[in-house]
């Protein structure tokens, strides 16, 4: 049955692999399934063919025979799940890379967003210049108490997981803040990450539809 993912007909990043449905890639080809990619404009995403995968009007979707999903955490919990490469075998490692997973997203990714948001949605207010350090500084905390974490392992629980993907995906977005080079431990983390052939493929073939295009916005 053919997989296909919703990506970006032009991502806002202009190919720099940031938007969410370079995770999905990146899982697909970890795990060695095919895919197929249904590229959506902005308009279109707010529209109700889309909206029927999508509730929210957003990237990435994963349809696979009847099964629709959206939401890129549960994506890649379904592809770990179903095909063996992101999980562990042991009962209570898989449950730990689940938990990984979803510290990226629900404890590491926010104040990530906050940071985007304070420089690109806010920083016409008054107030923005004063708020930005103190944005950084919650991120740097959760990076210190991530770095401690790591310490000198490779990856964060034993073998690569889906945990590290997510991980790795949600600190790649702080690169251009510069915010990761204060962390050399994390700044070679996610560089194993993006090491991966998998993960090379991954940005490829995002890189290949974005590079070039103007950004959408
Ligand atoms: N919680 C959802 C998930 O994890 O799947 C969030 C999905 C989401 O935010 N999708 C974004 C989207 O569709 C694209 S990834 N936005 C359009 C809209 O909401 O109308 C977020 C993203 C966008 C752009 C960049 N960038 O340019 O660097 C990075 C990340």
């Amino acid at each position: 049955m053919t997989i296909v993912i919703t990506a970006f007909e032009r991502s806002p990043d202009g190919g720099k692999g940031l938007a969410r449905d370079t995770r999905v890639r990146w899982a697909l080809e970890e795990v060695g399934q095919p895919y197929a990619v249904r590229l959506v404009s902005f308009r279109a995403m707010k529209e109700p063919a889309h909206l029927r995968l999508h509730p929210f009007g957003q990237i990435p979707t994963y349809e696979e025979g009847d099964l629709v999903l959206f939401e890129t955490g549960a994506i890649v919990l379904h592809i770990a799940e179903h095909h063996a490469g992101l999980f562990p075998d042991d009962a209570d490692a898989r449950a730990r890379a689940i938990a990984w997973m979803f510290a990226a997203l629900n404890s590491v990714e926010p104040p990530v967003l906050d940071l985007s948001i304070a420089r690109f949605v806010e920083n016409d207010k008054p107030w923005s210049q004063q708020r930005l350090p103190l944005v950084m500084d919650r991120i740097r905390d959760r990076l210190r108490q991530l770095c401690a974490r790591l310490g000198d392992a490779e990856w964060l629980d034993g073998a690569f997981s889906a945990g590290d993907l997510m991980m790795v995906s949600v600190l790649l977005r702080l690169r251009a803040s510069g915010l990761l080079d204060e962390f050399p431990t994390l700044a070679a983390y996610v560089a194993r990450g993006e090491a991966r052939p998998a993960y090379q493929r991954a940005f490829a073939a995002q890189f290949a539809v974005n590079a070039g295009k103007p950004s959408a916005g």
